[in-house]
């Protein structure tokens, strides 16, 4: 303790004894980490195919943005929006680029930009498509994930989630995911927008079937309904393309983006859009003290170039194609399905997937379980194809055992 080292059996005594319970880790104590690895108390290094959920598409701690966060730090912080400040422009011009839109709404956590896109679709149906005043509505799918605001809870189809938490916000209904027969059958006069995920990953890596986008698409824009894309854990590279939505050619009204948006360093969000949607937001009518902050900014400006300059969107549909036809050599009667997109990849088991997480714990993997069955792999991008064929060799390992 004098020196600062506290051992690992002290260390998860503390965090159960002072720390909220609404977690269950894996008993792995990480303390630095590089690129793809990351390393435990007691040296032992770990590859990691979780990717903070894809916040670390970049990898951990890379260099030019660790470099962007000390310089920001060092020059200016904070200054909240009731000043201007030098980082800001670049990083909602930089965006509205990459997403070929018009606006930017930047926030800060992944669970607010998903509000934020909420009250924009809201604000849009009364103002624009004349939704009489309180009874806007918004279709969900059934299985989403989309944050833990009481907002978004409301409208999860998970009991863990919402049970003990209400009472909930009205105005939404749900629909299967992957069926846009009942999208099209949901919508009323009322409903402003469609909120979903263009692949399910809380809910198993789902990847709906193909031509959905697009029939989603082209339902919103016949009925005048907003198309509102939850790309916070596919989008900026994860999936093949930079977005999940370009697997169908398909441009929605909103991009809601969050996670890789600062590579892992500082929590990024934003919503991006329109200025016929996002320009409806008047002085005072939505705000965040640290939304838009230049720290924030000049991160996630750094992110945004590392995705871009190091290719990591055609990365991941390389590698991916490759990872995803080498699993599925892996013959095993405990697995029921393996499926992906570029480097979003879930082994979906007939038995619970915690022991094998377990096991590529052992085996110097860390993994992370969804939806009980599915084994979640999604290393960061910038991973090579020698660390790749490793992950490859111990799975393989984890299911001989
Ligand atoms: C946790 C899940 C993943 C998200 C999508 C919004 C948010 C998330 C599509 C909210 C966040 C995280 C939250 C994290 C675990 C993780 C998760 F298992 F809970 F569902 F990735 F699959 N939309 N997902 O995936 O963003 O407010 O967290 O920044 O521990 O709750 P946030």
């Amino acid at each position: 303790m004098e020196n600062g080292r506290t051992e690992p059996g002290e260390l998860i005594a503390l965090e159960d004894r002072w720390g909220a319970h609404n977690y269950r880790p894996l008993d792995v104590i990480l303390e630095r980490a590089s690129g793809v690895w990351a390393y435990d108390t007691e040296g032992k290094r770990y590859l990691d195919c979780l990717s903070a959920y894809s916040a670390l598409n970049q990898g951990h701690c890379h260099p030019r943005i660790v470099q962007a966060l000390q310089e920001q730090a060092a020059r200016c912080t904070l200054t909240s929006r009731a000043f201007r400040n030098d980082q800001l422009p670049h990083f909602v011009a930089d965006l509205a680029r990459i997403c070929e839109m018009e606006m930017v709404l930047p926030m800060n956590s992944g669970a607010e930009a998903v509000e934020s896109a909420i009250k924009a679709m809201r604000q849009w149906g009364y103002s624009s498509k004349g939704i009489p005043a309180g009874r806007a509505e918004i279709v969900v799918c059934a299985n989403n994930f989309h944050g833990r605001t009481t907002t978004e809870i409301g409208f999860s189809s998970e009991p863990l989630y919402r049970d003990g938490f209400g009472p909930f916000t009205p105005g939404f209904v749900s629909v299967p995911f992957g069926d846009s027969e009942a999208l099209e059958e949901a919508i009323t006069p009322n409903t402003c927008g469609f909120l979903f995920e263009p692949i399910q990953c809380e809910a198993g890596i789902l990847i709906p079937p193909d031509g959905y986008l697009s029939d989603v698409a082209e339902i919103c824009r016949r009925n005048d309904v907003l198309m509102a894309a939850d790309e916070i854990q596919t989008g900026l590279g994860r999936t093949g393309y930079m977005f999940a939505c370009q697997h169908e050619g398909v441009q929605p009204d909103i991009y809601i983006l969050g996670k890789a948006l600062s590579g892992g360093m500082y929590p990024v969000s934003a919503v991006v859009s329109s200025a016929g949607i996002l320009g409806l937001f008047r002085p005072g009518s939505h705000g965040s003290t640290y939304g838009g902050n230049p720290l924030a900014c000049a991160v996630a400006r750094a992110a945004l170039r590392v995705i871009e300059e190091e290719r990591l969107a055609e990365r991941s549909a390389e590698l991916g194609a490759w990872f995803l036809y080498e699993l599925r050599k892996l013959r095993h009667p405990h697995i029921r399905e393996i499926r992906g997109r570029g480097l979003l990849v879930g082994i979906e088991l007939m038995v619970p997937a915690r022991t094998y997480c377990e096991r590529l714990k052992e085996l110097g993997m860390l993994c992370k379980e969804t939806h009980d069955y599915v084994i979640r792999l999604a290393p960061p991008l910038i991973i090579s194809e020698e660390e790749l064929s490793w992950a490859v060799g111990q799975v393989a390992k984890a299911f001989e055992a």
